[in-house]
């Protein structure tokens, strides 16, 4: 028993939490399939994990770049406050944990056990496995495959499930959190199928991440905001704003053309928008930098966060602020390079093994489709409604006080700003993260107050756990064990609406599973029944 148990932990530790692995043995599995040579099969190993690899230097570079301006902010204003941020969360958790077992943590605590998140990671990857193979009755086709967030979701709905069942003990703990999180993931990797196959114009790959539900609402929204304009287009013919357009699609004129270059408009957008904020921050205080932001950063890259004394302040913040344009072209090239891969081998797993399926993959992804300029734009969207929210949490001298991660502020805003704008365009990408912001700020002030985790510095923030899983946890802390139906049950519906409300083919059935078996002809089917339902409301 030991063995198998520490045969499990090693696999769990190693392969299910690295997503380079999986998605290399994925590719390995796909390619072994379709029949193909050995040395082709380890080729797509190596192409696969290694683009993983980048994109994760990508991201990790991104996150390094961005550690001045939130470090230096809340230095400059003296907040001490909770990050919102999956790793800030993830060490809250831990602490909060050792606190209860050492007599002087949270009461609910005392049994929660964090050991058990590797075996969790096993049973909910089994559990999502499972639906999907069932998918003709749980109309579920997406597998999870981000590793690394599934552990930080892990320990977060560990807090929450312990807050709402304090009595709870490890076996009957882990059955709970294997079905919630398993069904999430399932659910909610589900629900962006749609999206991403429309981004990507049928790549075969959904997203599992940690704002599954705000791609799915933010695409509804923006797919709602076209829609009327495209109702008002066809009652007066002839009257388009720039701000109905598609980013790609807008041609910028004269000395503003150069904006059309996207590793051009990111290096300059990020430099006035954030060398604004350095430039309130204070060379005074980043020169400090260096020396105190170890405790608060201590997960992030060892990069050139302090302006050395000396050294110009205007060539610092370039410097800083070009780091973006050259990390997202990082990260697009490994994108580019595992995503290849990862299209071609599925189709071996999705016509023989798990029939119609396809795998969720980080949202970062993303970012290598549609417009870097929704990338950037949407990230700045989604500060301004970060920095508001937290302005309005210090003026109303809220006990609790927020300050903004990279994370959230990057990877969740930018990601519905690419959905928004292929739905809607330049006005939704805009809007949509915008307001995804307040929800990441207001949202995970008032679960991370109730639940207490406040106190231990930070908490997750990604729009679900900031606006999803605290309904959950309300449904759970007030509805009991009932509550947990409540939850697995909504949670199970999702996928049958999707299945009613997707176009019906020429036989009138639903073309749900078309959406990834064959997207050409599910998107022809989609589009027909947009156009009309514009042509009937514009009558
Ligand atoms: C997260 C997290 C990361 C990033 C990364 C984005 O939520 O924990 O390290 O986003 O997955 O590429």
């Amino acid at each position: 028993m030991d063995i198998l148990l520490a045969a499990v932990n090693w696999f769990s530790k190693t392969i299910l939490s690295q997503p380079a692995w999986i998605i290399g043995f994925i590719v390995v599995i796909g390619y072994c399939l379709l029949g193909k040579k050995w040395y082709e099969v380890l080729a797509g190993f190596i192409k696969a994990s290694v683009g993983y690899m980048i994109l994760s230097v990508g991201s990790g570079g991104l996150i390094s770049s961005f550690r001045p301006i939130t470090v230096g902010l809340s230095q400059r204003f003296n907040l001490s406050a909770m990050v919102i941020d999956p790793y800030f969360g993830n060490n809250a958790v831990d602490a909060g944990v050792k606190a209860a077992a050492a007599g002087n943590g949270p009461a609910f605590l005392a049994n929660a056990n964090v050991s058990q998140y590797m075996l969790l990671l096993l049973f909910a990857y089994i559990l999502n496995i499972l639906l999907v193979a069932l998918k003709r009755y749980t109309k579920l086709r997406a597998i999870f495959t981000t590793g690394n967030v599934q552990v930080q979701q892990a320990a977060t709905a560990l807090w929450l499930i312990m807050f709402c069942f304090p009595s709870l003990m490890s076996v009957p703990a882990l059955v709970v959190m294997t079905i919630l999180l398993g069904l999430y993931w399932a659910v909610g990797s589900n629900l962006t199928i749609g999206p991403a196959q429309e981004l990507t114009e049928g790549a075969g790959f959904a997203i599992g991440h940690q704002q599954m539900f705000g791609i799915f609402l933010a695409s509804k929204a923006a797919g709602w905001m076209r829609k009327r304009d495209e109702i008002r287009q066809a009652k007066n013919p002839g009257k388009t704003s720039i701000f109905d357009k598609k980013l790609e699609d807008i041609e910028l004129p004269g000395w503003l053309s150069m904006f059309n270059e996207n590793m051009v408009s990111t290096a300059l957008l990020m430099t006035l928008f954030f060398g604004i904020i350095l430039i309130v921050i204070g060379p005074d205080f980043l020169i400090k930098l260096s020396d105190k932001d170890q405790t608060a950063a201590t997960y992030l890259l060892t990069g050139n966060a302090a302006l050395k004394a000396g050294k110009s302040f205007v060539f610092y913040i370039m410097y800083n602020c070009f780091q973006f344009a050259v990390y997202l072209t990082i990260l697009q090239l490994g994108v580019r390079t595992f995503v290849a891969e990862l299209t071609v081998s599925f189709q071996g797993i999705s016509n023989k093994l798990l029939k119609g399926s396809v795998p969720g993959v980080d949202c970062a992804v993303t970012f290598g489709f549609g417009s870097t300029n929704a990338v950037t734009l949407g990230f700045m969207a989604g500060a301004i409604g970060q920095f508001i929210a937290i302005a309005v949490l210090i003026l109303i001298k809220s006990p609790v006080l927020v300050v903004a991660g990279f994370i959230p502020l990057f990877f969740d805003n930018a990601t519905l700003g690419v959905f928004a704008n292929n739905k809607g365009g330049l006005k939704a990408c805009l809007i949509i993260p915008f307001i995804c912001g307040l929800c990441q700020v207001f949202g995970s002030a008032l679960i991370a107050s109730w639940v207490q985790m406040y106190q231990y510095g930070g908490y997750l923030g990604m729009f679900d756990w900031a606006v999803v899983w605290p309904l959950f946890t309300v449904i759970m802390k007030y509805a009991g064990w009932i509550g947990i139906a409540i939850v697995a049950v909504f949670l199970l519906i999702i996928p049958q609406l999707q299945y009613r409300s997707a176009p019906k083919d020429e036989n009138g059935e639903s073309a749900y599973f078309l959406e990834v078996e064959d997207y050409d002809k599910y998107a022809e089917l989609r589009d027909a029944a947009l156009a009309k339902q514009v042509a009937d409301a514009a009558k």
